[in-house]
């Protein structure tokens, strides 16, 4: 198993890198000695548009919250606090955020996004992250538009050890879909990811190829893929949800793997873009190693962005 071993105990510790990497203002905002009054809340909806919670999310909440404390439903900064944890658990426990496995034969996995989002190393994370739960992984190279693409995800099966299939420098990056889901079967593979090239969202050309990738999936398996994911930077702010909008027309994608969570103080944006999106996060990727991602967990991701380990002293 090497050094990718640890790879289980990561799942197990649920969002512990993500929760080194966050640290967002609304963490400094409750503290022992301040007193709830409308200044209070003025500073919270301040805080959480900063800490990129989204428009949204928060006028929704501190509407709710004004009235609460208007009926003295709430009266306490303390109790303000647990309000928020409750508030944003609900709204992103309402998102399917399990994989959603085939009920038998491989489980086909397509990744596409804009350039540079993270795609190539979340798919080798991934494969190592599903390797960790027991899953025999397979690769499908379809960025064929540059060669050094396909020498990137070569080398990460080489380390991990798993098998990828892959042509040409340009050739079509369907054939090389059909062929992976086709050895995916053959070797009796759980999971098959699939990565493709980085394109502009706004090319209609690429984005057509997108889609004629996914119909040649389902001619050789009719419910694959069975998950779509698009891979979105943390740092990209809100250009994502024009990216979102236009790659689930071609794709209908069924989630989301947040990369570069490590890259932004302002984790809140897991937050804003389920709430835009109604799409699901289902991994964040927080670092450029191989274990650097997680599942995404609403409750520990909740108890970071609240710090709530620390909070536990001012709670009632
Ligand atoms: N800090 C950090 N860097 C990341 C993360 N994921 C990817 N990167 C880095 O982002 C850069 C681009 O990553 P790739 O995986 O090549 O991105 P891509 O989407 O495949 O790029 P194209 O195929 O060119 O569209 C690399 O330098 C990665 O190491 C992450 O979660 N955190
Ligand atoms: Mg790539």
């Amino acid at each position: 198993m090497g050094f990718f071993g640890k790879a289980f105990d990561k799942i197990k510790a649920g969002l512990a890198k993500t929760k080194k990497v966050l640290t967002t203002p609304i963490q400094d905002l409750f503290v022992l000695t301040r007193k709830l009054d409308e200044k209070f809340i003025d500073e919270l909806e301040e805080t959480l548009i900063t800490a990129d919670i989204g428009v949204a999310t928060t006028t929704k909440i501190i509407e709710d919250l004004k009235h609460k404390y208007k009926h003295k439903e709430i009266m306490e900064v303390p109790q303000v606090h647990a309000y928020l944890q409750a508030s944003l658990l609900k709204q992103l426990q309402s998102m399917p955020r399990a994989v959603k496995f085939a009920p038998s034969g491989p489980t086909v996995i397509l990744i596409a996004g804009v350039n540079g989002t993270g795609k190539t190393t979340s798919v080798a994370k991934l494969a190592n992250w599903f390797r960790g739960a027991g899953k025999k992984v397979i690769l499908g190279a379809c960025d064929t538009f540059r060669a050094a693409a396909i020498e990137q995800l070569t080398i990460w099966s080489g380390r991990l050890g798993v098998e990828i299939v892959k042509h040409q420098m340009n050739a079509d990056p369907a054939a090389v879909a059909f062929d992976a889901v086709e050895a995916a079967i053959a070797r009796k593979a759980d999971v098959l990811l699939i990565d493709t090239a980085g394109r502009l969202h706004t090319k209609q050309n690429l984005m057509t190829e997108l889609g004629k990738i996914r119909r040649v999936i389902q001619k050789k398996l009719p419910d694959a893929p069975h998950e779509t994911w698009l891979v979105l930077d943390a740092t990209t702010g809100q250009n994502a949800i024009n990216q979102a909008k236009a790659f689930n027309e071609v794709l209908q994608v069924s989630g989301l793997v947040l990369a570069k969570l490590d890259g932004t103080a302002k984790g809140g944006v897991v937050v804003a873009i389920e709430e835009q999106l109604k799409l699901p996060v289902k991994f964040v990727g927080v670092g450029e190693q191989i274990d650097d991602v997680e599942a995404f967990d609403p409750e520990a991701f909740i108890k970071a962005l609240l710090d709530l380990d620390k909070a536990e002293a001012v709670a009632p």
